[in-house]
């Protein structure tokens, strides 16, 4: 069975996507773009930076590197004005008794988020200790789709790659985990969870059946 299973945070334990979005659009909105939904979806799971080279991209307008450092600095800053007010009833439905099932069964659990305010989130929903890693944007070179923050939980776990199980929300960290050798849970809606080995709508779905089905 699976020895170990990694969280991406934004979107699965908590719904700070929302923020992320909200911050990003009045970024966008500064440089003459309406940030559609759509173009939001290929923000997820990438770093900060990434983020806004796809808006400016998107934008048609190209940044010189001290605006760059200026709109990234107001981006975060909002959104840690958005994000201030997260308490424990922020976690979203059924992670709870997902973690206290994988406690049950001797199954690590760990964080595999691009957030370097990862940390930040989890003081203020009370899960910090809850993860035996937290591997985030603080700790790797490389954000989603590339490998390397799932890799460095199941490093960190000892644990083997196909005995990880990635839960993940969005299309770049569906590929992060699938890159890592690992099996991916998608959870949200299906049209944004291609290429997951299986998607629930939320964690209260997530049943020991489910993760026998996944195993190989
Ligand atoms: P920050 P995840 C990701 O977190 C978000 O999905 C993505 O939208 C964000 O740009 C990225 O973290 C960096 O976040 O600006 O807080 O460092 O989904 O990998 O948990
Ligand atoms: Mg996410």
């Amino acid at each position: 069975m699976w020895k170990a299973v990694i969280f991406d945070l934004d979107g699965v334990i908590t719904d700070t996507a929302g923020h992320h979005f909200a911050a990003w659009r009045e970024i966008a909105a500064g440089l003459g773009f309406d940030l559609s939904e759509e173009v939001n979806e290929l923000l997820k799971g990438v770093s900060r930076r990434e983020s806004l080279e796809i808006i400016a991209h998107q934008a048609g307008v190209s940044l010189e590197e001290t605006e760059i450092q200026r709109l990234l600095e107001t981006k975060n800053a909002r959104y840690l004005e958005l994000i201030a007010a997260l308490s424990p009833a922020d976690i979203l439905p059924g992670v709870l008794p997902f973690l206290d099932y994988l406690d049950r069964n001797g199954i690590a659990s760990a964080i595999g988020s691009s957030s370097k305010n990862a940390r930040f989130i989890l003081d203020r929903i009370g899960l910090t200790e809850r993860f035996q890693a937290i591997s985030d944007g603080t700790r790797i070179c490389e954000t989603k789709p590339h490998p390397e923050v799932f890799l460095l939980a199941a490093q960190e776990l000892g644990i083997a790659t196909k005995e990880c199980l990635v839960v993940e929300d969005a299309a770049a960290g569906i590929e992060a985990g699938r890159r890592a050798g690992m099996r991916v849970l998608g959870v949200g809606k299906p049209e944004h969870l291609a290429g997951a080995d299986a998607y629930v709508t939320n964690l209260s779905a997530a049943n020991a059946g489910l993760l026998r089905t996944l195993f190989i």
